[in-house]
């Protein structure tokens, strides 16, 4: 029978480049290899596409990224088709992939920009296209769209260095004193910190301004447990919320670290299912798949939520979910009855499908 070509792009240029060639190693292991042929195409940290090893990289816990491999080039409407130059052959070697994993994070991964060149390159791909990578990355966007279409987020106002905000104005614009201030790009998951004064509010400020034109000032809600969900399109179209997961942090930093979301590094622990009222679980769930339409997210999601006794807020939305072997969007459809092989062939299905759709009507213009 057929096998789907397939390939994995991973590393990249952004500080989770190690985050990333993990999730890698696992989507690979994951995918069925009797009915998908893998390529495994790295990006180096200057961002350099090269062909990376496959024979060693079923056991490994991270993919690698060889600097000096033979170079690879998608080409533009190429459907698929791809160059491979420098691999020791007199003229390019032609590859062609039915459908690429675009296993990327932060600036130029999922943030809209990578998915702007796979749609040049006219291949499929799983993920949200540009706008709801765009949407979900921007959470001053997000939040927005969230507030607009009457979804529960926690208040907040936006900032920038040519626009400033007082601490008075803030704390009226959130209703409290006591302040999260963070910077506006999801991809940065430093520079956070809480402010109760004037002075700590000034040097929360200038931190969140170092890794973002701008940045959310948000009301601290205390305390809150934060849930997850994970949402999946199939191929039909039809849009499935999991059962839900919680973090708890080892440590009380007020928030989650980043190598609490990503990594066990901080011991924080997960816990799938979460032990949640069924009411509210099934509100939650619910609220999940909305959000998923309401900001053009397409193929996955995980969409965090923030709890306080009876209230929900939606925190924010990964459209590129950590996905390494530990991750809670595995884990939470292992726990729906979905393991992760029938997960990623549900991924290949709907990105082979939209991306069949969308030329159909394109071709009908
Ligand atoms: F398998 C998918 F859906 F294609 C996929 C691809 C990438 C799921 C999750 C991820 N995640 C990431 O790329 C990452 C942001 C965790 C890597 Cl740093």
């Amino acid at each position: 029978h057929n096998t789907t070509r397939v390939a994995i792009l991973f590393g990249g240029r952004s500080a989770e480049h190690d985050v990333s060639r993990a999730s890698a190693a696992n989507i690979f292991r994951s995918l069925d290899a009797s009915r998908y042929a893998v390529t495994l195409i790295g990006i180096t940290p200057e961002g350099r596409w090269v062909l990376a090893d496959a024979v060693n990289a079923r056991t490994a816990q991270a993919l690698t990224v060889p600097p000096d491999g033979p170079q690879i080039v998608l080409l533009p409407a190429g459907q698929g088709r791809a160059l491979v130059l420098g691999d020791g052959a007199a003229a390019p070697r032609e590859l062609t992939f039915d459908v690429i994993f675009p296993v990327l994070h932060g600036p130029n991964g999922e943030d809209g920009t990578m998915q702007g060149a796979l749609e040049l390159a006219d291949v499929a791909y799983v993920g949200a296209r540009v706008m709801g990578s765009a949407a979900a990355m921007d959470k001053d966007v997000a939040k927005r769209l969230l507030r607009d279409a009457g979804l529960p987020i926690v208040p907040f106002v936006t900032m920038t260095a040519a626009a400033p905000v007082s601490y008075e104005d803030a704390v009226h614009a959130v209703g409290c004193s006591e302040l999260f201030i963070k910077p506006a790009n999801l991809g940065s998951s430093v520079g956070i910190s809480k402010a109760r004064t004037p002075q700590e509010f000034a040097a929360a400020c200038d931190l969140a301004l170092r890794f973002d034109g701008k940045i959310l000032i948000e009301r601290c809600i205390s305390p809150v447990r934060e849930i997850e969900c994970a949402v999946l399109e199939h191929a039909d179209g039809e849009v499935k919320a999991s059962e839900l997961g919680e973090i708890v942090p080892a440590s009380s930093h007020g928030f989650y670290s980043y190598a609490a979301k990503y990594t066990d590094a901080s011991g924080a622990s997960l816990h799938v299912p979460a032990q949640v009222e069924p009411g509210l679980a099934q509100r939650i769930r619910k609220m999940a798949t909305e959000v998923f339409g309401v900001l053009c997210c397409e193929s996955l999601a995980r969409v965090d939520f923030f709890v306080h006794g009876e209230e929900v807020y939606v925190n924010e939305v990964n459209t590129l979910p950590g996905f390494t072997n530990i991750s809670m969007y595995p884990k939470m459809w292992e726990a729906t009855g979905l393991p992760q092989p029938a997960l990623m062939d549900a991924l290949i299905a709907h990105a082979l499908a939209r991306h069949a759709r969308l030329r159909q009507l394109a071709s009908q213009r």
